[in-house]
């Protein structure tokens, strides 16, 4: 099986040559495969994963060329206590990330790596994040000992030959990005369907660009090009060469007149940046595409304007939650097939279903522990965080700009997190340096993206709490730098959101129904950059006029939507003691310039 699957001897790339010499000797596969990323060897190795139990197909008259998966219930999320970045000085890594030595880390992984793999194939799988005809592109190499991993990163990222080649063209540097589920096998050891250990560790080292990843097949701790390259290497190469790497959507909006506009939004895990770059909106003439769903690189152009680049090929989309009536464009995706389901649960006839995507619940499902289901069932079908993993060429809107490496000028940015009290549907920041400030203090409750506790509320900066692959302090200061590279008026305005702000000081329902809606935000903010709508100034910062947010159409009541736009001033006195427990975190590290604002917005709402 596995000699068929040999493509390659190797590679020119005398330091890739050497790394996967040295890596194939200390963890000791059977057999070593490199990817090329064509049909036919992704059809081998989907094959193997059928033949393993991983892989389910599923029917060709449901999802053609797309499989079902599920993994080990334990091993289900993005394991954040399990995170390390490991800089050569703690204070690099800062207070907000797990810090090891990076000797001591090696010393600690090198036992566990060692004979990792026996009985396993080790892939090569060259890869590039964002377009190989970057000015520099930024490449990267992901061993691993897992199948799933090598489909799931030929969705996620450009992968294979054509990259390989280049990298030998130039002998380029690129990210080493190592991952075992450490699980090797004994002669005529049986497999499971999904190996993995209970231990886990996920690795950054930042100053020699490796990435070592150990016990977990799932998601972001696994396809190693999306949240340990893309985002924590990544920002670290952003924070040393003067730009950005975030965890944000990138959306093209035209408005009925034709005027363009591109933004970007971070929002923490599951809190909707896959729902907004897919957005249908619902006003008529509004038209919405798809650039990027969950990471933005950005940097300056010569015009002196922020570029947006989505450094992915694929989606990892939240599954729960998704439905033809909350987000179409996710459903009609995945419906063209070459998607991998990991998670959700799976019907007889040989499609998938999870919780919200139709109001009846199928009569019989296998759910995602692979046991049988009923609508009486106490269990949900699919895991809060079951995903479906799919090719962005698919999305039926996507934006033809998405293949351009110079990427799109970014008119605004959007924050925004779950809070269910306290913050108003939109609000717009003063300028840059009072956007880093809200950005600073972003806050959010706690989802099953990853593991731990659920609904807690947390500080979620930039929505890069988990992903910040340094110091936040000096990350706070790179924003403010940024800031003052560019002409006030060339740089994005900075927006604060929320969708889920609850009624009843946070015990009723969602006072915005949110999903397509959320376009009526988009257009004010649109009015708002070119100058065509007034607002009111608030200790916050500007908030729309009731009267100025367009609601033709909108089943809400004027009171409703006053709900949702209010500013609360108690609410936001009550919100002052957490911002300054949290700002206290980072000492004197904490750039000067958050700590003003603060003393302003204390200032703004004592109303001096
Ligand atoms: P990651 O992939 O983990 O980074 O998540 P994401 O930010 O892309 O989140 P996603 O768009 O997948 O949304 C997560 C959940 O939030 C889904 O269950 C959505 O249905 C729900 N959601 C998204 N947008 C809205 C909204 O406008 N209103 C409400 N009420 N829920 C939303
Ligand atoms: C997130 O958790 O923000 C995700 C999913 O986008 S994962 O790839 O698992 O990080
Ligand atoms: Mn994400």
């Amino acid at each position: 099986m596995h000699q068929q699957l040999q493509t390659t001897g190797g590679t020119t790339h005398a330091e890739l040559d050497a790394w996967v010499k040295e890596v194939a000797a200390h963890t000791q596969p059977d057999d070593v495969v490199w990817v090329d990323g064509s049909d036919e060897q992704i059809a081998q190795i989907n094959a193997l994963l059928v033949e393993a139990g991983t892989f389910t197909p599923l029917a060709d008259d449901k999802k053609p060329g797309s499989f079902h998966a599920l993994s080990d219930p334990q091993d289900v999320a993005r394991v954040e206590d399990r995170t390390y970045i490991c800089s050569a000085q703690e204070k690099d890594a800062g207070p907000t990330n797990n810090w090891m030595d990076p000797q001591e880390m090696k010393d600690l992984l090198r036992p566990l790596f060692e004979g990792s793999m026996r009985g396993r194939t080790m892939y090569v799988i060259p890869f590039v994040m964002g377009h190989l005809e970057a000015d520099a592109p930024k490449y990267g190499v992901e061993l691993t000992d897992s199948a799933y991993v090598v489909a799931s990163m030929r969705i996620m990222a450009r992968i294979g030959s054509d990259i390989l080649a280049k990298m030998e063209d130039t002998q380029a540097p690129f990210v080493k990005g190592l991952h075992s589920v450490g699980a090797p096998l004994e002669p005529g050891q049986e497999d499971v369907a999904w190996p993995c250990n209970e231990t886990k560790y996920i690795v950054h080292f930042p100053e020699e660009l490796a990435i070592w990843s150990y016990g977990s097949g799932y998601g972001g701790n696994a396809l190693l090009g999306k949240k340990c390259y893309a985002l924590r290497i990544a920002s670290v190469m952003a924070r040393d060469e003067g730009w950005l790497a975030e965890h944000m959507l990138i959306l093209k909006l035209t408005n009925p007149e034709g005027e363009v506009h591109y933004v970007a939004g971070a929002f923490p895990s599951a809190c909707g940046k896959t729902n907004l770059a897919m957005i249908q909106p619902t006003m008529p003439g509004w038209k919405a595409e798809l650039v990027g769903d969950d990471i933005s690189w950005m940097r300056f152009g010569e015009d002196g304007r922020l570029y947006a680049v989505n450094p992915e090929f694929g989606l990892f989309g939240v599954a729960p939650g998704t439905s033809r009536s909350t987000n179409p464009v996710a459903m009609e995706t995945v419906e063209r097939g070459n998607s991998i389901f990991t998670n959700v649960a799976r019907t007889p006839d040989g499609d998938i279903w999870w919780e919200g995507m139709t109001e009846e619940k199928p009569a019989e499902l296998i759910d995602w522990h692979g046991n049988p289901w009923t609508p009486d069932s106490e269990e949900l079908a699919a895991h809060p965080n079951s995903r479906f993993c799919t090719p962005i060429r698919q999305v039926p809107n996507i934006a033809p700009e998405y293949d351009d490496p110079r990427g799109v000028p970014i008119s605004a940015i959007m924050f925004g997190g779950r809070r269910k009290t306290t913050v108003p549907l939109v609000t717009e920041s003063r300028d840059w340096q009072h956007g880093t400030f809200i950005a600073s203090t972003l806050s959010s409750e706690t989802t099953a993206a990853a593991t731990g506790a659920v609904g807690v509320v947390r500080r979620d900066p930039m929505a890069m709490l988990p992903f910040m692959g340094y110091n936040a302090s000096h990350y706070f200061d790179h924003w403010l730098e940024i800031g003052k590279q560019a002409d006030a008026d060339k740089l994005p305005k900075v927006f604060l959101v929320n969708w889920f702000r609850k009624g009843d000081g946070g015990e009723g329902g969602f006072l915005w129904p949110g999903f397509g809606e959320n376009a009526r935000v988009l257009k004010w903010m649109v009015d708002r950059i070119e100058g065509r709508v007034d607002a009111q100034d608030s200790p916050i910062g500007y908030l729309p006029r009731p009267e100025d947010l367009d609601v033709d159409g909108l089943d809400l009541s004027t009171e409703e939507v006053a709900a949702a736009l209010a500013f609360d001033r108690a609410e936001w006195e009550a919100e002052i003691p957490l911002i300054k427990e949290w700002f206290d975190t980072f000492g004197e590290e904490l750039p000067a310039a958050l700590q003003d604002e603060l003393a302003t917005l204390e200032q703004r709402l004592a109303g001096q």
